[in-house]
């Protein structure tokens, strides 16, 4: 204890700037370590760290809120199917004068393949046998049978008339189908009951008349007038079926 104040005293004495002279000194061996101190007081908080990731969306929440805004309006639809045909409109107002037909190109095209196609299916419906062609007139059947108004009423729904020849052209015209059906048909005139006369259906009176011998001889009762298949005519009531021949 004495070595130490000694050393001590030497010390302070030279840290004051005091000088003085000291006689002893003392050298010992180092004590026991001594029981190391108690922990310090903890540090101050380090800096904020870097911003975490976000996380997962939350459960949903319970129902009762208050209802949205609505939302905004939808893609347009696909259309609708078409319409009823509206009315007729009035007609335009007349245009411009055309071309003389002689020189109007397109019109003229137009008629010339019109004309290519009637020849055309003249010709395949001549082949076939259904049609028969006397000058202007043409005479086709359907082979079928019916009695005089039927065969009239068919004649008229397909813009004809029955057949009623008015030379000995169409006579033979109109006997050659008779002949290939092999069944007699019904001409295109009605008698009068009073007069006892047979008139085309027009009224006009028969120009041209092909009857069997001794025909007619139904006094105005056979009010009909038949063609049989060697092409002569025999007057016969209306109700008998015979093959529907129609001209146009
Ligand atoms: C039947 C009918 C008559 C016809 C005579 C001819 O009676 O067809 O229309 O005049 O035959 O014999
Ligand atoms: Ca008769």
């Amino acid at each position: 204890m004495l070595l130490c104040s000694l050393a001590l005293s030497l010390i302070l004495l030279m840290v004051s700037g005091i000088e003085c002279e000291v006689k002893e000194i003392c050298v010992g061996s180092s004590g026991i370590p001594g029981t190391p101190g108690s922990h310090g007081l903890p540090g101050r908080d380090g800096r904020d760290g870097i911003k975490g990731d976000p996380g997962p969306p939350g459960p949903m929440g319970p129902p009762g809120g208050m209802p949205g805004l609505p939302g905004r309006d939808g893609l347009i639809g696909a259309p609708g199917i078409a319409g009823e045909r509206g009315e007729k409109g009035e007609p335009g107002e007349r245009g411009p004068p055309g071309l003389p037909a002689y020189l109007d190109e397109e019109l003229q095209n137009i008629l010339h393949n019109l004309r290519h196609q009637i020849w055309q299916s003249t010709g395949v419906l001549s082949l076939q046998g259904s049609m028969m062609r006397v000058g202007e007139k043409i005479f086709s059947t359907n082979g079928q049978s019916a009695n005089f108004d039927a065969i009239r009423e068919l004649c008229d729904r397909v813009g004809g008339s029955i057949a009623v020849p008015r030379s000995p052209e169409e006579n033979d015209a109109i006997a050659s189908i008779v002949k290939k059906h092999n069944t007699y048909t019904y001409l295109g005139l009605a008698g009068d009951p009073i007069s006892g006369g047979f008139y085309y259906l027009d009224r006009a009176p028969v120009n041209y008349t092909n009857w069997y011998p001794g025909e007619p001889r139904g006094q105005g009762k056979e009010k009909c007038v038949e063609m049989y298949t060697d092409g002569q005519w025999n007057d016969k009531s209306c109700l008998q079926y015979r093959l529907a021949i129609c001209e146009f």
